[in-house]
């Protein structure tokens, strides 16, 4: 699973992703020696199911701060977009590339309005970023566009010729874009194009049913970047209704600041916590209080949190429908056969059955499957039992070896 992080030049993107990518572990109350942090990777938050069974955990491939589990999930930041970047603009036609890995993209939106469509420099509140939502889809779509276009007339002839599927040829010409055949299909039966006569679809059908696929296969959610700046404050009061949950308010400055000092241990602050506590006062310089208590009262009070931790969860969770569940070894003691407690959280798509499941820790596993104990309860489930979020799952399989 891969998460772009999108935008125009300067709008936040490198802040956002080095605030996402922070974290402080060495101050929780655990050591973490299994995790390495590597540029790229952040996280998503989730109540650590510790907490229900009464446990400390010793979390192995994820992280346990004060009972919120921290699951590592990829990031890349797409460098910065501008208009026509399809057309190779500012280096564009490499960026659009880096696209081509990711699941789901969050577009860092310049909120405040400081910036033009370049990126560069303006009054404040003289862009509307409404705009800049607008062209970086166009962008995406205008890129896939180009990629169809090249072939589409051996496409379209071949599939009426030939009598293969559109949606087959189409998922063969996008397989490096990783777009499913499955979401081809949701996408030509949603625009209502014809399927069996690609040759006589318009360039608008085309164009359409493009613009449609964009919204399945690389789906996007907007930071309202800047939040902190009045005049983005402004905006967003403007634009959350249009845009409603896909649209979250954001200081990824301030989410670098809270970080920043968790990590040093000067104060206390859990990724996507909505408060914080001052642990040592006498190590903050009297800017850096201001600075701390102007986010307390302008963000955190007023939008719950710095919006960074909840687009990461946004995207994850609710876009990629994905859910987390906890395998383990022993089912009393809740370990692995190291005696780690609740090592390891999976994400894993929504549907995703116990034999599958059990294939993703490792093919023998699936391959020997008996049954599984879902340990919360201590029931037995079979092989096609839907996992549900939450879950901690003991697997029980012929010796494999
Ligand atoms: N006030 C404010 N400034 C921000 C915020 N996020 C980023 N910036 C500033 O915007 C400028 C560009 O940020 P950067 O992350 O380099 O943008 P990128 O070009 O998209 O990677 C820097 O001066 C940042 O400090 C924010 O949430 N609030
Ligand atoms: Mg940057």
């Amino acid at each position: 699973m891969l998460i772009g992080i999108v935008g125009k030049p300067s709008s936040g993107k490198s802040t956002f992703l080095n605030a996402a990518c922070l974290t402080s572990s060495k101050t929780g109350d655990y050591p973490f020696t299994t995790i390495e942090p590597v540029p790229g990777t952040g996280y998503v938050r989730i109540p650590c199911v510790c907490k229900e069974l009464d446990v400390t955990c010793n979390p192995q491939n994820s992280l346990c701060l004060n009972r919120v589990r921290l699951v590592p999930i990829q990031m890349l930041d797409v460098a910065g977009l501008v208009p026509d970047a399809w057309k190779g603009r500012g280096m564009g036609n490499q960026l659009l590339d880096d696209l081509r890995r990711a699941d789901v993209l969050i577009h860092v939106v310049d909120f405040s309005g400081s910036l033009d469509a370049d990126g560069n420099q303006i009054e404040r509140g003289s862009y509307d970023p409404e705009k800049d939502i607008a062209f970086l889809e166009t962008e995406v779509v205008k890129w896939m566009e180009q990629l169809v276009r090249k072939d589409w007339q051996k496409i379209s002839r071949t599939a009426e010729t030939e009598r293969i599927p559109i949606d087959k040829l189409l998922s063969d010409k996008f397989a490096g874009l990783k777009i499913t055949q499955q979401q081809i299909r949701q996408a030509l039966n949603k625009s209502g194009v014809n399927p069996s006569i690609p040759t006589k679809w318009t360039d608008d059908e085309l164009f359409n049913f493009l613009k449609i696929l964009r919204e399945i296969a690389k789906p996007i959610v907007y930071a309202a970047n800047k939040i902190d700046i009045p005049e983005a404050a402004k905006n967003y009061q403007r634009l959350k209704e249009k845009y409603g949950d896909d649209l979250i308010p954001c200081s990824a400055l301030a989410e670098y600041f809270l970080r920043k000092f968790a990590e040093e241990g000067v104060i206390s602050y859990t990724p996507g916590d909505s408060d914080f506590t001052i642990l040592q006062p006498e190590k903050l310089a009297e800017k850096d209080k201001k600075a701390l208590e102007k986010i307390r009262t302008n963000i955190l009070q007023v939008y719950g949190s710095t919006g960074v931790q909840a687009l990461i969860n946004r995207a994850v969770f609710d876009i990629l429908d994905v859910i987390a569940v906890y395998p383990v070894e022993d089912q009393h003691q809740y370990t692995d056969h190291n005696g780690n407690i609740l090592p390891d959280v999976y994400l894993v798509p929504r549907g995703t059955t116990a034999r599958e499941f059990a294939g993703m820790i490792h093919q023998d596993l699936a391959n020997s499957f008996i049954n599984a104990i879902l340990v919360k309860t201590q029931r037995r489930i079979g092989e096609n039992y839907e996992l549900q979020d939450g879950d901690v799952i003991k697997i029980n399989a012929a010796d494999a070896h």
